[in-house]
């Protein structure tokens, strides 16, 4: 093999990117990644820096969430590989595909020691889909394809490409593996007859929408098969927006697993056609022995546990399966709804209360209300963690897929802020705001200096109690004291101001709408500070909903 067919590895991995078609690669690069880095350099990749690995792989994941392709980011060894442990947990539960890659200590001779090393692959394996160290520079081009395979094929998740710093500069002859359009078989038409004959039977069937609906090629044959059926249908908290909220068959989402006034409606369905809903997702309603129907349909079979146990599985590609299932049930199915008609009342109407109360610090009702107000159809809010994503899950309609973009699967703080980002990044024409509590913002905060850097429009709300208020809710919920879960916390604008971005305090109610219009129409990045009062907490989601009587 002559000199000139040969190439150097870290330029073959990157071509091997470029082949999939990768815009952006986040990353904090230590010194073993060099080598990539430089190649890199000469790609037409765009490399996006951020202030700590947890940044470059939410805002990775949360590509892959928005777009369906894999997201790529990359550290170093050892602590830049710990870092990304968190997003890579995020990606694999959340169902995002995401490729890490992590430099390398040199594996055929090494003068350092264990300096800096752990069992980076060994550490990564539970929580990915493949996690493998890369040997022979000439794997790269099956390996990379391979880790895109693995990353996007249903469920997705996250994968990890160890690339040790010798590997990287070694010559190799291989060819990049170029990627073809995957397709999923088909569910057999006896089990579609099944669920049929099951639907058309029932005498108080819902349609529950999950996660795994909410990918760009399901999304439209979900709406048709709604709207063809007239099914009344209910979403988990990552099914929001697949079918637009404001129609008149939505009857909420379940963001409890139990007692919610939702859950009068479910209790009463004798049948649920479980549409893309797996169990990373907090129990959308209980399952009991005896109980109701459930089909599950989905790419993959149900992963059976205490309180879920799907008695018929439609497996197979899901929009081909929805679709299926639509042609054969031919039209509207009929049955009584009126039980289900007046549920959906009372919850819009539940939704309504204290839209325009006044009271400030400001309760949760009230800012979610206005936010829905200044936000378009199209636009994107990103939820940190805390206790104001129950309020949000219930009570802001989506009208769009992707459009709340909150994490009912590792339900980890800190990825707020990043995935706002990255809404941003692939939207810059639309409303991007990020949510956090004050507790999830300071896990992340650093990545406001990423956002001016890139440029971008975004707002960030930050939701001041003092306290990691999830925690004292389910703390006074137990019954014990209020101990222990508060703090204090930097001058929120001061900030904000400190990285260059424009800085908000909310002072009373009536001017949370202006400000937010004033923040999105200058464009840029605004931090605005909302003191809130979580006292509604105890009284909504706990004491009213005790009382609920379901028979109305
Ligand atoms: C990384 C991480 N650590 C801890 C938790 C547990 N946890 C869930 S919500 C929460 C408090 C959130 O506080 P904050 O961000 O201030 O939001 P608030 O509920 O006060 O609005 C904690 C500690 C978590 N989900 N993720
Ligand atoms: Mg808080």
């Amino acid at each position: 093999m002559s000199k000139s067919n040969k190439i150097k590895a870290s330029d073959l991995f990157v071509q091997a990117l470029e082949a999939e078609g990768v815009e952006y690669l986040f990353a904090v690069p230590g010194e073993e990644n060099l080598d990539m880095v430089e190649s890199l350099r000469k790609s037409t990749i765009k490399l996006v820096l951020t202030r700590h690995e947890q940044g470059a792989g939410f805002m990775a994941a949360t590509y892959g969430r928005l777009t369906g392709k894999t997201g790529i980011c990359m550290a170093t060894l050892g602590p830049g590989a710990t870092n990304l442990a968190t997003p890579a947990a995020y990606a694999h539960l959340g169902g995002m595909p995401l490729i890490m890659i992590t430099g390398q200590k040199p594996i055929k001779k090494s003068k350092q020691g264990q300096f800096q090393i752990i069992d980076v692959v060994g550490l990564f394996a539970p929580i990915c889909k493949m996690s493998k160290q890369i040997v022979h520079g000439d794997t790269i081009p099956s390996l990379v394809r391979e880790a895109f395979r693995l990353s996007e094929e249903e469920r997705p998740g996250a994968v990890l490409l160890e690339l040790p710093e010798d590997i990287a500069a070694e010559d190799c002859i291989e060819k990049v593996v170029t990627p073809h359009k995957r397709h999923y078989a088909h569910a057999s038409d006896l089990v579609l007859e099944e669920a049929v004959t099951l639907i058309k039977s029932a005498k108080m069937p819902l349609i529950l929408i999950g996660a795994g609906a909410n990918r760009q090629n399901v999304r439209e044959a979900m709406c048709n098969f709604v709207h063809a059926t007239r099914i009344p249908f209910f979403v988990t908290q990552m099914g929001k927006g697949v079918v637009d909220e404001r129609s008149s068959l939505f009857l909420g989402t379940a963001a409890l697993s139990a007692g919610d006034y939702l859950h009068c409606a479910i209790e009463r369905a004798d049948l649920i056609i479980n549409i893309g809903h797996d169990v990373i997702e907090k129990p959308p309603f209980f399952m009991e022995q005896g109980g109701k129907t459930v089909i599950h349909i989905n790419y993959k079979s149900a992963q059976v546990d205490q309180v879920y146990f799907p008695q018929v599985e439609v497996i197979g590609d899901l929009a081909a399966s929805v679709d299926a299932l639509k042609v054969k049930l031919g039209g509207e199915v009929k049955f009584d709804r009126r039980y289900f008609e007046k549920i959906k009342l009372a919850i819009d109407e539940h939704i309504e209360e204290g839209a325009g109360d006044d009271r400030f610090p400001i309760i949760p009702q009230r800012f979610v209300a206005d936010i829905r107000k200044v936000m378009g159809d199209k636009d994107i809010i990103a939820l940190d963690n805390g206790i104001y994503k129950i309020w949000f899950a219930r009570n802001y309609k989506a009208y769009q897929p992707n459009t709340v973009l909150l994490d009912n699967a590792l339900a980890t703080m800190g990825a707020g802020l990043p995935s706002g980002m990255m809404a941003a990044m692939l939207n810059p024409t639309q409303r991007v705001m990020a949510i956090c509590g004050d507790g999830g913002f300071m896990m992340n905060s650093q990545e406001l200096e990423t956002a001016i850097r890139l440029g971008l429009n975004l707002v960030v709300t930050v939701l001041n109690d003092n306290s990691y208020g999830m925690i004292r809710w389910k703390q006074a919920s137990a019954g014990f004291d209020d101990w222990g879960l508060e703090f204090g916390n930097p001058d929120f604008v001061k900030y904000a101001e400190s990285y260059g971005a424009i800085g908000h305090r909310v002072t009373c109610a009536q001017d949370l709408i202006p400000i937010y219009e004033k923040a999105f129409s200058a464009g840029g990045v605004h931090l605005v500070e909302l003191p809130v009062d979580y006292s509604e907490n105890q009284k909504v989601l706990i004491d009213e909903l005790a009382e609920k009587v379901c028979l109305i």
